[in-house]
């Protein structure tokens, strides 16, 4: 497997990066525009999500057709200059592909439908009497994740929108089709992919009722999920690109053989653990307002980062992407500490060990929109646990209060380029409402600051490149009592690293040994030097302060 350990990955959310032609959606000629913009930042490859053609009922996460552009994005001719423009800067493009399941609007299953059992097989169908599903499983956006269709007296699988029928892996000419799709998208200069959801691929041999959960156990990590990626990766050639899974729901255990430099199965995987320490309960309940647990989150980032090196296996690494709440909203402050956390909160992810992914704004410390009406909610998943909350007995100001924590939405909003109207993302309404202080917080004001969190990351990234301590040194994390302090070294032969990390909004304490005292401090988020005393290391709120030790 190829190194991609001193690589960075930028996610493009097309719909909101860049409107080219005033149609109030961001397009692939949107891309192009900022290609500059990315370059400058440093980033290596972009991750574009789903702009094939697509109902849209999922934000293109519903497909219809994989080897489309979908019109409101451009054309294929635009996707062919992306990919070239790419090119001519050294950045690489990843795309998205979502082979767990298929809009059911793709001809596939439009033939199946129609009766045709060639396509039925593309899918999985169960006999069944129209009021009772196969089993009492639940899709992820809420209600039954079974669908009956009265015309043939069968129901289908959809762990999410019922417009996303999960397509039947055990069938060899479906996972034929797949691969060609990766040949068809390699064969036009794609450099990596993106895997959504790919750890649900393998069903279980029996179907039965989960009365403990939502039906995640019997599907989660399934019976053959290694040999169909081992197969995909083998057959199309893809061993050396760059490829990371997205992995709902599992476990360390598999994460080491999904990334596994000897597995040949992907370069790296997404894991989720670290963004559950604010949801509660069972199957870790999303839709609930919680303080995070900063011991937790600790806790979980030592496990992973030291078993995962264990294992010799990789991560990627990343905050935010287009279903997660923007994290400076999250786990860091949105007011008086509003740069600080940000950046406290990137250089504690940059600086670990794995390929971090910077999500689009996320690098200008963009916040959650504050949404205060449904309306202005897109997302399927939202609007449906909007209905779900209201019949659970909440008010509209308690389900909005959720929602404007919790939404997918949080991190769809318009890329905030200046402080025109509508943000420099269009010159007219978007498709969804801009964020509510696009004027303050906009890569225009942020590339004239040379204090601002956009140089911050561009400094990250930078010392990446330079230090190979960074790329592919050892990370052990330091013992350290207070729970709001997060400390790790990473160590290369003899230049050693030691980043330490405050999440609190008040000043941490956190001891400090004797070998540091000859460190030279190489990033911090504060300007002028720390106070301490080599014994007891005092961090102002949300600090993070990186030392170096070099030859010695
Ligand atoms: O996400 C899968 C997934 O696990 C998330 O949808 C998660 O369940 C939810 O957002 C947390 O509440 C992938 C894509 O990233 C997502 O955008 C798609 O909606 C989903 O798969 C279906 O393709
Ligand atoms: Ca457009």
């Amino acid at each position: 497997m190829a190194d991609f350990s001193n690589k960075v990955i930028y996610q493009i959310y097309p719909k909101s990066f860049k409107d080219s032609n005033g149609d109030g959606i961001g397009d692939i000629p949107g891309v192009i525009e900022k290609l500059d913009y990315l370059q400058d930042l440093g980033v290596d490859y972009l991750w574009l999500t789903p702009f094939f053609v697509s109902p849209q009922r999922d934000n293109g996460y519903d497909v219809a057709d994989y080897r489309n552009i979908d019109p409101m994005f451009g054309t294929m001719e635009d996707l062919d200059n992306l990919i070239a423009e790419g090119e001519k800067r050294n950045i690489g493009l990843m795309f998205d592909m979502v082979f767990n399941h298929t809009s059911t609007s793709h001809e596939w299953f439009r033939r199946a439908l129609a009766g045709e059992k060639k396509y039925q097989d593309y899918y999985i169908f169960k006999e069944g009497a129209p009021d009772q599903p196969p089993t009492n499983w639940q899709s992820k956006f809420g209600g039954s994740a079974w669908e009956y269709v009265s015309s043939l007296g069968k129901w289908y699988l959809h762990l999410f929108d019922v417009t996303q029928a999960d397509l039947n892996w055990k069938n060899p000419e479906v996972r034929e089709e797949l691969k060609e799709v990766i040949r068809f998208w390699k064969a036009k200069g794609v450099k990596g992919f993106r895997f959504d959801v790919v750890n649900l691929i393998s069903k279980p041999e029996i179907w039965e009722d989960d009365f403990e959960g939502d039906g995640r156990k019997f599907y989660t990590d399934g019976p053959y999920v290694h040999e169909y990626l081992k197969e995909l990766v083998r057959d199309t050639g893809i061993e050396d690109y760059v490829t990371v899974g997205e992995m709902s729901s599992t476990t360390l255990e598999h994460c080491i053989r999904y990334s596994g430099a000897e597995e040949k199965e992907l370069s790296m995987c997404f894991n989720f653990h670290h963004l559950k320490v604010d949801y509660r309960g069972g199957d870790k309940w999303k839709w609930e307002l919680m303080e995070p647990d900063y011991m937790e989150l600790k806790v979980i980032f030592e496990k992973w980062q030291m078993g995962m090196q264990r294992g010799n296996a990789w991560n990627a690494l990343f905050w935010c992407n287009h279903d997660q709440p923007r994290i400076v909203s999250r786990f860091g402050n949105e007011g008086e500490y509003w740069k600080e956390s940000a950046k406290m909160l990137a250089g504690m992810i940059h600086l670990m060990r794995g390929t971090p992914y910077i999500y689009q704004g996320e690098e200008i410390g963009m916040t959650n929109p504050h949404y205060t009406s449904i309306e202005q909610y897109a997302d399927v998943e939202s609007r449906n646990y909007y209905e779900i909350l209201l019949n659970e007995g909440k008010t509209k100001e308690e389900a909005l209060e959720i929602l404007a924590a919790r939404s997918r939405d949080n991190s769809r909003t318009p890329m905030q380029w200046t402080d025109e109207r509508y943000c420099g993302f269009s010159d007219t309404k978007p498709w969804i409402p801009v964020s509510d202080n696009f004027e303050k917080i906009n890569v225009k004001k942020q590339k004239q600051d040379r204090d601002s969190i956009l140089e911050f990351y561009k400094k990250l990234i930078m010392l990446r490149k330079e230090k190979e301590v960074i790329a592919r040194g050892n990370i052990e994390f330091m013992e350290v009592e207070n729970a709001g302090v997060l400390a790790y070294t990473r160590c290369l032969d003899k230049q050693k690293l030691l980043v330490c990390c405050n999440f609190r909004d008040v000043e941490s304490q956190m001891e400090f040994t004797q070998e540091w005292k000859s460190g030279r401090k190489i990033l911090g988020n504060y300007e002028e030097n720390h106070k301490n005393n080599y014994k007891v290391l005092t961090l102002r709120p949300y600090e993070i302060i990186v030392l170096e030790k070099g030859e010695e």
